[in-house]
């Protein structure tokens, strides 16, 4: 029995079913870990999420911010973007059963005996483990219950750069949510700046990626993420974990194997 960790799928569906043949994935006794962003900007969303629904007793995934963009749509809180590809999606006959599936995902994951805490964005400088898991399990009951369109209605915006306990109501989940499904870069001071998405090499001055901030509370498991494709799987920490290598930009789909730490990739 191996887990495997992969980073953002983005509907690059044969890339993926390659890379599974790869690393010999069988759903009987393997598990796999994806840390979000299953569907957009590739060509085969439907089929993609088909896949991870028909696994999902093997799956773990986290939500990324295309899937939250995804479900934005379907519940007409957003329009369909230009660039984005999962039309196919919102046609399907059995949509409902996929994105009920999606939408019941957590943002924060933590396989304790493995010592794996898998996220899609990051955790943010100032929040320990404890706190990550309780202010993801609070967003996810919102994202699961009643309050889902509310939330969804202000999800998008960058706004506010600083966490404070004092956030409340839609301003908070909002806060939460894009630490954990779109943050790259904070300040000296831990402020999220989101408007940035390069590579390190030409990140404006005074920035730092989340996991290199000044004074980060200290996680003893390894962190495992995705959504940083210019990272290009580079952090230089080996208990920070950059799984996405830009598939859907046409690089490659990587999978980590949490018990013996083999890296397995394939072209995309
Ligand atoms: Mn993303």
């Amino acid at each position: 029995m191996s887990t495997y960790a992969i980073g953002d799928i983005q509907g690059c569906f044969s890339a993926f079913e390659r890379l599974l043949a790869a690393i010999e994935f069988d759903p009987k006794k393997d598990r796999l870990w994806l840390a979000g962003d299953l569907i957009n900007r590739g060509p085969d969303s439907l089929a993609t999420l088909r896949y991870c629904y028909q696994q999902r007793n093997s799956i773990t995934a986290v939500l990324g911010n295309h899937d939250l963009h995804l479900l934005a749509v379907a519940h007409e809180a957003c329009e369909y973007k230009n660039k984005d590809t999962f039309a196919d999606i919102l046609a399907a006959p059995d949509r409902h059963e996929l994105l009920h599936w999606l939408r019941h995902n957590p943002l924060y994951h933590r396989d304790k005996s493995l010592g794996y805490v898998m996220v899609h964005a990051g955790i943010h400088p100032r929040w320990s483990r404890k706190k990550a898991k309780k202010l993801a399990r609070e967003v996810e009951a919102v994202i699961q219950g009643e309050q889902f369109p509310e939330f969804l209605a202000n999800m998008y915006g960058n706004q506010p750069a600083q966490w404070s306990d004092e956030l409340a109501g839609s301003t908070r989940w909002r806060y939460i949510t894009n630490c954990f499904t779109r943050m790259r870069l904070c300040d000296s001071d831990s402020g999220i700046d989101l408007s940035y998405k390069g590579g390190l090499a030409e990140a404006p001055k005074n920035r730092f990626p989340w996991y290199n901030t000044p004074h980060r509370k200290r996680i003893k498991d390894t962190i495992l993420f995705g959504h940083w494709a210019a990272l290009n799987g580079v952090t230089g920490k080996p208990d920070i974990v950059a799984l996405d290598t830009g598939c859907v930009w046409g690089n490659k789909l990587s999978a980590l194997c949490l018990e013996s730490r083999i890296w397995t990739q394939i072209n995309a």
